[in-house]
């Protein structure tokens, strides 16, 4: 294959990977690329861990601090959480190995909004970033990167850092250049202007990152796959969850609130949100356009059938399957996938100015329409907000999806009290499950109970939160937002205590 680095100067840095992660000292603060499986350095941080492996067994303390733009691979934060390698994480993780070091109290985490992690790195609110560990696709003669397959948090980690190393894998197709769209016109207060995006179509950037190539310790070449988990197939309880939806969503057109080509689609991670695509893929919808974080298959699919002009991202989220596909056949999606900064993709300015239809997973709901999105029992940490809270307090209409019982059927989404809270009811316009659709807009706290209730609640549970509300209704110390506050997450200890929620 021939060389991505078309740059004459920056081919004397290319070394090994084992040679670039030896100049990330202990304690160093390392920005990552990589979201969602996508884009993350693949070689880099497997060397680092097999240092940080050798030095532990050596008896010498050698942990990082890692930033990235989302989750990456398990090259990356498996095999570094393997190692216990990192003492810090942020913004968003869902490999298993760091997420059980976290909820082991091994790892501190830092779960942020994805659009305001590199606003609050320019502001200095995190501390100073050591080293860059970016992947790209190619390094121009003028010297600027061609981004990969996401982009994430690259631009800030590139601009901030203090060193960097690059990883110029030329597994990414080639086609790649041209799909980006990197803005370099965010200031920080008081000089910050309106970002000039009014539409999910419109180029405001460039194709590729600047760099200083002074700044710039190694290069590694490398030629390995992004790695994503599958999606599950959609199945029965997704199928119905997206009828539900979809169903709403005609309704909302007829009444002449939303138009017939909808408006910008966000999508969140999860089998749930990808079945969801499927299903507005089976619908009339047509000249639909995504404004959104991740491109997940079920995208991938509504612009092969030409029902989805454009999807704006930060990142690809596919399946194995898909990514080959993808990668085979890239430059047929030129012009209808532009990859952006997430603080782009996800900034509360163009998604209210867009007016995204945000539709995101949920751990659980209560009967007021508060959403948990990220603790299992109000402490155990799943994944982490993502974006769900820069899409759901700015969306159009922000719509939660779920199954009504997890676990099979012992935990029920819906729960008397969220055991957390990431989305409050404001942000929570429309909770549908495979029971049904409660759409909340314009009622008050116990108007919403009753429809969610009524609506969503699996059968096994239903009548168990029926009797809560009621007996809320005669024992509250007030009867705005009616509650027990004894018996509020009784439900949670009992399934610790017993394995099901069922009493
Ligand atoms: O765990 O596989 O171990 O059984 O959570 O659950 O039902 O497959 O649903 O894949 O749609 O994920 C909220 C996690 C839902 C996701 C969440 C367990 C369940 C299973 C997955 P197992 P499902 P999904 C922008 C949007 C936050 C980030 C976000 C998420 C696993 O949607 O991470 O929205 N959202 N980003 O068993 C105990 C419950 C549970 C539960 C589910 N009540 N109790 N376990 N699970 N509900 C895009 C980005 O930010 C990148």
């Amino acid at each position: 294959k021939m060389s991505r680095v078309r740059n004459a100067a920056l081919k004397s840095k290319i070394m090994s990977a084992q040679d670039a992660a030896a100049l990330i000292p202990a304690g160093a603060t390392v920005g990552m690329s990589g979201f969602t499986g996508s884009g993350y350095p693949k070689e880099v941080p497997l060397a680092l861990a097999a240092r940080i492996e050798a030095e532990h067994a050596k008896g010498n303390p050698f942990r990082l601090k890692i930033w990235t733009g989302a989750s990456t691979g398990p090259e990356l934060d498996g095999a570094l959480a393997k190692a216990d390698g990192i003492e810090f994480r942020l913004p968003y993780n869902s490999d298993p190995i760091a997420r059980e070091r976290i909820n082991k109290g091994e790892m501190e985490y830092l779960d942020m909004h994805l659009s305001q992690v590199a606003p609050a790195a320019w502001q200095g609110f995190l501390g100073p970033l050591d080293t860059a560990v970016v992947e790209v696709s190619g390094i121009r003669e003028d010297g600027t990167l061609i981004p990969s397959s996401s982009v994430g948090n690259n631009k800030t980690w590139l601009d901030r850092a203090e060193r960097i190393v690059l990883e110029v894998n030329s597994w990414q197709n080639a086609a790649l250049d041209g799909m980006h769209d990197i803005y370099y016109g965010t200031a920080l207060p008081p000089n910050r202007v309106p970002i000039p995006l009014t539409k999910p179509t419109d180029l405001i950037g460039e194709t590729g990152f600047r760099v200083d190539p002074a700044k710039i310790v190694a290069i590694v070449e490398t030629d390995a796959p992004d790695r994503n988990l599958p999606f599950a197939a959609p199945d029965e309880t997704a199928t119905a969850i997206a009828g539900h939806l979809i169903e709403f969503l005609k309704h909302e057109v007829k009444r002449g609130r939303v138009p017939a080509s909808l408006l910008p689609l966000q999508s969140g991670v999860g089998n749930v949100a990808n079945a969801v695509l499927a299903g507005v893929a089976a619908s009339p919808f047509e000249n639909l356009t995504a404004y959104t974080e991740v491109l997940q298959d079920g995208m991938l699919d509504l612009l092969d059938s030409g029902k989805l002009t454009v999807a704006s991202a930060t990142a690809f989220s596919l399946s194995p399957e898909a990514a080959a596909d993808l990668n085979s056949r890239m430059d047929q999606f030129r012009g209808k996938i532009i990859l952006r900064p997430q603080e782009i993709s996800n900034h509360p300015e163009i998604i209210r100015r867009l007016g995204c239809i945000a539709m995101n997973g949920l751990i659980e709901a209560d009967i007021y329409g508060n959403v948990n999105s990220t603790h299992v029992m109000g402490s155990r940490i799943q994944n982490g907000i993502g974006g769900s809270g820069d899409f759901a307090r700015n969306a159009y209409i922000s719509c939660f999806v779920t199954p009504s019982t997890a676990k099979g059927g012992k935990i029920s989404a819906i729960v008397p009290m969220a055991s957390h809270v990431d989305h409050i009811t404001q942000d929570v316009q429309v909770i549908v499950t495979e029971q049904g659709l409660a759409d909340l807009r314009g009622l008050s706290p116990k108007q919403r109970a009753r429809v969610i209730i009524a609506n969503c609640a699996h059968p096994d549970y239903r009548d168990m939160l029926q009797d809560y509300y009621d007996r809320a209704m005669m024992g509250s110390y007030g009867l705005q937002t009616p509650h027990l506050l004894t018996e509020a997450l009784s439900w949670h200890q009992r399934f610790i205590e017993t394995g099901s929620m069922k009493a």
